[in-house]
């Protein structure tokens, strides 16, 4: 299979086996692997119920594996860093979302790429820009900068 480039999302708002929310990052991204470009780690205020600030950063990953066997994986890893299902927006050890694919959109009953909400969370957008600020949305044709210059304009004290 040729090899693909994957934007994953990384939030963490709880301590895990690997220390703070920074750290639960820091490990994620070694345990992912392929790492190819990495913004820097955010400290965000919490979008939803939670109380606990977050830990966001965004990596370009490449890899061969298909976007549902990425997902798998992903999924496995954040059972295996310890985050048990629970309460939907709950804090939780590490969190990892694919935001976008070199292949364009995807849709299943368990996959949607683009992640239909990163073109409104400045949480995944601002480091986002750092690495990929040039990379256009496939649904609506903007690319990463208009699209946090949009967020910062619907909301100016965010
Ligand atoms: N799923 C569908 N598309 C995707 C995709 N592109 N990437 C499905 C990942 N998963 C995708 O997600 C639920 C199901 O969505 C998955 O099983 C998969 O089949 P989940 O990660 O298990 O649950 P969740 O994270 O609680 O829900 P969700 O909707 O992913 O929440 P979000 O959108 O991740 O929001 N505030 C700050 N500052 N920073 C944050 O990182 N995160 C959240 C969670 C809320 N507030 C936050 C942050
Ligand atoms: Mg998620």
């Amino acid at each position: 299979m040729s090899v693909t480039s994957y934007i994953i999302a990384l939030g963490s708002n709880r301590r895990g086996r690997h220390g703070g929310p920074r750290a639960e990052v820091q490990a994620a991204l070694v345990a992912i692997g392929g790492v190819r470009a990495v913004s820097r780690i955010h400290e965000t205020p919490p979008l939803g119920p939670s109380i606990r600030r977050f830990a966001n950063a965004v990596a370009e990953v490449e890899s061969g594996e298909a976007p549902e066997a990425l997902l798998r994986r992903l999924k496995a890893l954040e059972r295996a860093f310890g985050r048990r299902p629970g309460q939907r927006w709950g804090a939780r050890v590490i969190d990892l979302d694919i935001v976008l694919w070199s292949g364009g959109c995807w849709a299943s009953r368990t996959l949607t790429v683009p992640h239909p909400q990163y073109r409104a969370r400045r949480f995944v957008l601002a480091p986002l820009a750092e690495i990929a600020p040039d990379w256009r949305d496939p649904v609506t044709g903007r690319a990463t900068l208009p699209l946090l210059h949009a967020v910062d304009r619907r909301r100016p004290c965010a």
